[in-house]
């Protein structure tokens, strides 16, 4: 879009634009620091592109109107394409299968769906407690690295029936170490300035994003082939809707080659954002005794000291303040930091930008969930009680949007929030949390977020041994 009047970072040359002032492996935090001193909106130049950031509540909220302004399959997500194709998330506006699969997947993310997948969600959280058990008044234990065996767990037998055996391994299954290269390549690619990286060898990493790429399609090959071999008539889960459902309207059914596409998003989607979010919310519950204790409270007098609750489907939407504390993790870090919008037709952003049909910017998530104009002067505080229903009607609307917004936000909302309100919950009853005084958080970028280094002592809580 035009850049006319809009602010930008000191230090710009000719060629290279802000580019040897940027950090391509921290880009959300650097724009994050250039939010804080160039305001609401912005464009940062590399080489010879210019990208627009949208940081204050007003102008973002103006382009959450979906009359005016729609998805746009930007820097970073399309260099996923390789890998993802027109799977829902990286998938064209243009693109016909992106209604025909959000149409035929959608009942896999409904109530009913939900219900089904609590057992299994319960079963990995047991899991993941009888794995923490051996780390209790031992040697801590990597958040990160956790929280990714529990979701990785978690998508794959809910939405595939299939088991990675995350926690039978010592080491993380190579679908991660794959995924993770993936994303970084994803995320660094759109630095690159074309003939240095010549020179820097961006060919052999190029060439190993392939054989990644190459590696997840044998991984997802496998998960279908497990079904095909043994189907099970009665499971409506999203593999099966995906092999079997044809479009309620048109008869059409998805392609095999768009099948391979979804499963691929829903693995990668369906878990490393979810992950990156527990663990922030981990990490701020063990930064506040006072908030741990009254989630802990919380969870204590609905399940009792049972030493191995069992809780159903409907009791988790209960746990109101563990939400709160989930809500806003996702607040101070959605892990998920940034969505792109394109303008439908000729319009001003906020009455003021002009943009062309087509024009896009950048909405960064972490600096709208921090503007004062719409969280107040403390918003830099963690305080899960932003989020009790009269503080949430007190502010303007669109000024919360961990899950994007409009027509393409997150299919997979319901099933982050069960799946992290259930874990935190299982983890809270049974243990304390104990941080190490020296950890100061460090936030690492791959496309999403997560804490890096972020350790935890384990006790088991008294009142249930
Ligand atoms: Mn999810 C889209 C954040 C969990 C599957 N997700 C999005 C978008 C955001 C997002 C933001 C919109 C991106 C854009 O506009 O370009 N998602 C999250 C976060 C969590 C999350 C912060 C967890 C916390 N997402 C999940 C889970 C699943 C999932 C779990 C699947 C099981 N998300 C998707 C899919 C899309 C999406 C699929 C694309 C939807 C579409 O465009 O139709």
């Amino acid at each position: 879009m035009q850049t006319k009047g809009i602010p930008y970072p000191p230090r710009r040359l000719p060629l290279l634009g802000d580019l040897l002032n940027a950090n391509p492996r921290e880009p959300v935090q650097d724009s994050l620091r250039l939010a804080q001193r160039l305001g609401p909106i912005f464009a940062r130049k590399f080489l010879n592109r210019e990208i627009v950031m949208v940081a204050g509540a007003e102008l973002a909220a103006d382009l959450s109107d979906e009359s005016r302004f729609s998805k746009n399959v930007g820097v970073g997500v399309e260099n996923l394409r390789r890998i993802a194709g027109d799977g829902l998330f990286t998938a064209y506006n243009s693109e016909p299968n992106w209604q025909l699969a959000h149409d035929i997947l959608l009942p896999a993310f409904g109530r009913s769906a939900m219900e089904d997948y609590h057992p299994i969600m319960l079963d990995v959280a047991r899991e993941l407690t009888a794995y923490w058990d051996r780390h209790v008044d031992g040697e801590p234990v990597d958040v990160s690295a956790d929280m990714t065996k529990v979701t990785l767990e978690t998508i794959g037998r809910t939405g595939f029936g299939y088991s990675f055996q995350s926690f039978e391994r010592e080491r993380p299954h190579p679908f991660v170490a794959a995924m993770s290269s993936a994303l970084r390549h994803a995320q660094l690619r759109s630095f690159r300035i074309p003939l240095v990286s010549r020179l820097l060898g961006s060919r052999a990493a190029d060439l190993r994003n392939e054989e990644h790429a190459v590696y997840m399609e044998k991984v997802v090959d496998d998960v279908i082939a497990a079904r095909r071999e043994s189907p099970d008539p009665g499971r409506r889960d999203m593999l099966a809707l995906m092999m079997e459902e044809r479009h309620p309207d048109t008869g059409e059914r998805l392609d095999d080659v768009n099948i391979r596409h979804q499963v691929i998003t829903f693995l990668v989607a369906g878990h490393e954002t979810t992950s990156g979010a527990l663990s922030f919310a981990l990490y701020y519950l063990a930064q506040h005794p006072q908030i741990l204790a009254r989630a802990q409270a919380e969870v204590d007098a609905a399940w009792g000291d049972s030493a191995d609750p069992r809780p159903q489907y409907r009791e988790i939407a209960k746990l109101r303040y563990v939400r709160r504390v989930f809500d806003e993790a996702l607040r101070l870090w959605p892990t998920a930091p940034a969505y792109a919008r394109q303008a439908r037709a000729d319009t001003l952003l906020g009455g003021t930008y002009p943009m062309a049909k087509g024009d896009w910017a950048f909405v960064l998530i972490p600096a709208l969930h921090r503007d004062p104009a719409a969280w107040g002067p403390d918003a830099l505080s963690f305080d899960p009680d932003r989020f009790a229903p009269g503080e949430v009607r007190r502010r303007p609307a669109h000024c919360y949007k961990p899950f994007g917004t409009g027509e393409r936000a997150c299919i997979g909302r319901q099933f982050a929030i069960h799946e992290s309100v259930l874990v935190l919950a299982m983890l809270l009853h049974r243990y304390e949390l104990i941080p190490d005084p020296a950890y100061e958080l460090r936030v690492t970028e791959l496309l999403t977020l997560k804490p890096e280094g972020f350790r935890l002592r384990l006790r088991r809580r008294t009142a249930r041994t």
